[in-house]
């Protein structure tokens, strides 16, 4: 057995649906826990609208390559197309980290699945999702999550916003 981090995001149509959606299908999957949605800046170089941001922790038999591949099932499944790189999507589903039962990271630099994710350390979109969901998480390579937000710009951690309502 393995344990998934992964990042959902979505900026087109009815994103709190998609994300809903994909976590649900995860839940099959064996989820561990997810955190709130958030609503957050667009990252990168193209102007686009706001996101809504999720983390959610899955266990179960697949490795690496299978948590990709069940990524790239759940962006399908939400009619996400490939355009522009970094640009506006329906659904973005990425690994961020996959651990090994005896808690052992699982390190790649294969373009293809990079882990842990080459970008998690500077996203505040993952990392304060992350935090929140579990105080307690570390980035392999990179130290807890709870320094790494707390050395992001405040304004970018001020950014992300729970969207969603307490039940
Ligand atoms: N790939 C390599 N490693 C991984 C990994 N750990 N997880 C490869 C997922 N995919 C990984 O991804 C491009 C390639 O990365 C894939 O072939 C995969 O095998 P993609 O999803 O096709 O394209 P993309 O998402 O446009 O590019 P990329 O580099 O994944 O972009 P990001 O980094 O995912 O950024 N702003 C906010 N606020 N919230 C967001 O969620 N997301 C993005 C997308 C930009 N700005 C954002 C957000
Ligand atoms: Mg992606």
């Amino acid at each position: 057995m393995t344990r998934a981090v992964f990042s959902l995001g979505g900026n087109l149509g009815d994103r709190a649906g998609t994300l809903r959606r994909a976590i649900e299908a995860l839940t099959a999957e064996g989820l561990v826990a997810r955190s709130m949605l958030y609503e957050t800046p667009p990252w990168g170089p193209v102007e686009q609208p706001p996101y809504l941001n999720a983390i959610a922790v899955v266990r179960g038999d697949r490795d690496a390559a299978g948590w990709l591949a069940l990524a790239h099932e759940l962006e399908l499944a939400a009619g996400r197309t490939r355009e522009v790189r970094w640009g506006a999507r329906t659904l973005d589903v990425d690994v961020v980290t996959v651990t090994e039962d005896d808690g052992t990271p699982v390190l790649s630099d294969d373009p293809e699945l990079t882990l842990p994710h080459p970008r998690a350390a500077e996203r505040a979109f993952v990392l304060v999702p992350w935090l929140s969901l579990e105080p307690t998480a570390t980035l392999p390579g990179h130290g807890p999550v709870a320094d790494l937000v707390a050395a992001l710009p405040a304004d970018d951690v001020a950014a992300v916003v729970r969207w969603e309502h307490l039940a």
